[in-house]
């Protein structure tokens, strides 16, 4: 077994199963399949230019660009930790469903942007032979210019193989009970945290990539999803004072969706605020954007604009979140099971939906 792939022993025969969503499916013993499909980071500083390239839909950036982003990468140690915290998550989230539905699991991990690419991951998932697989993206919010991406590379390398599984795709999770209760403890953990004197002048700024404007512009559900999010967090948290704002906007010529973190800090120390504590919500695991443009970049305009500065811990393998993916997969599964039941319903009819 290598990184990548999880294989996971059924639990005893016999015990009940813990989710009324797996009730319909722990009669058969097939294997079950999990696509887990995050974004991809370079293994390496050499690895950044290909990786850059490909983000850009195969245009090399600039040597100014591509500097600027393997400085990035030097400031946090080298390179990302996106990875190996995306390989743990699957892992944990195939044992967990494994435990929980009766049936082996077996997770495959594949990248947008990098080594094992989707496609990998899916030929090597197809090769597997499972009864049906769950395909899961590590991204809370659906937009076109995200999730979409990862499902049509997918869907594309599903098609070439015609032994395929069906495989059932989760589309966000931004609203899930145990996602929102997750991130609202780190809020009050980390407000918590503060010294007496920031905190209670201190203002959440909940945080996700942003996207670019033309994407929004047709409609896209990505800043409702985000500002929902956002909302369920703070109402669970008993907040009185929160934004929310977009990072790591490209470097394209097209406009982005703001307001800007950075902009949104040097708002806020102008209105007083004593403290910001970002809360990326848009984000599931330690990477780049969190550990360069937060942790160093958003702290230094906080530090320069005279205002005190937290980050939420992410969410990464802990327990919690663990829990929170694995309901995703079993509620996919038995909502699959109703689709299922109610098409079988309308063939015996003889009508149509
Ligand atoms: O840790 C790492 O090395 C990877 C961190 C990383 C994550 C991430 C997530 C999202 N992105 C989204 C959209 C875009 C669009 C473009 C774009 C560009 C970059 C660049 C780097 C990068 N992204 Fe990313 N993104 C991460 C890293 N992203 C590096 C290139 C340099 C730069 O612009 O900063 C622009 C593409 C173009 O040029 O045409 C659009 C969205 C997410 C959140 C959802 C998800 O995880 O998929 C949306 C993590």
């Amino acid at each position: 077994m290598d990184g990548r792939t999880t294989d996971n022993a059924p639990r005893p025969p016999g015990s009940p199963p813990s989710s009324a969503a797996a009730e319909g499916t722990v009669r058969g013993e097939g294997l079950l399949g999990l696509l887990v499909m995050a974004y991809g980071t370079p293994q390496s500083l050499d690895e950044v230019e290909p990786y850059y390239t490909h983000i850009r839909h195969g245009r090399p950036p600039t040597p100014e660009l591509l500097q600027e982003l393997i400085d990035r990468y030097k400031a946090i140690g080298g390179r990302s930790p996106l990875h190996e915290i995306t390989e743990e998550q699957a892992r944990r989230v195939a044992a967990t469903v494994a435990e929980r539905l009766g049936r082996p699991v077996s997770a495959f991990v594949g990248y947008l942007h990098a080594k094992p690419f989707i496609a990998e991951a899916v030929e090597r998932l197809v090769g597997a032979r499972p009864r049906e697989a769950v395909a899961l993206v590590m991204a809370p919010q659906y937009s076109a210019a995200s999730v979409a991406l990862y499902q049509q590379a997918a869907r594309e390398a599903l098609a070439r193989h015609a032994g395929a599984p069906p495989v059932h795709f989760i589309d966000h999770f931004h609203g899930h009970p145990g996602f929102v209760a997750a991130l609202a403890r780190r809020v009050e953990a980390t407000l918590a945290a503060l010294p007496p004197d920031r905190r209670d002048g201190a203002v959440v700024v909940f945080t996700a990539h942003s996207i670019p404007q033309p994407v929004v512009d047709r409609g896209d559900p990505y800043p409702r999803h985000v500002e929902e999010t956002a909302a369920k967090v703070a109402a669970a948290a008993g907040l009185q004072r929160w934004r929310v704002a977009y990072q790591s906007a490209g470097r394209t010529a097209d406009p982005w969706l703001g307001p800007d973190v950075t902009d949104v800090i040097r708002e806020l120390a102008r209105e007083g605020a004593r403290a910001v504590v970002a809360c990326p919500v848009g984000f599931v695991a330690d990477h780049l954007e969190v550990l360069y443009d937060l942790d160093i970049e958003a702290r230094q305009v906080a530090e320069e604009a005279g205002v005190g500065f937290a980050r939420t811990p992410s969410l990464n393998a802990d327990p919690d979140f663990i829990e929170v993916l694995a309901d995703l997969v079993l509620d996919r599964l038995g909502a699959t099971r109703h689709e299922a039941a109610a098409a079988g319903a309308r063939a015996e009819d003889g009508g149509e939906p």
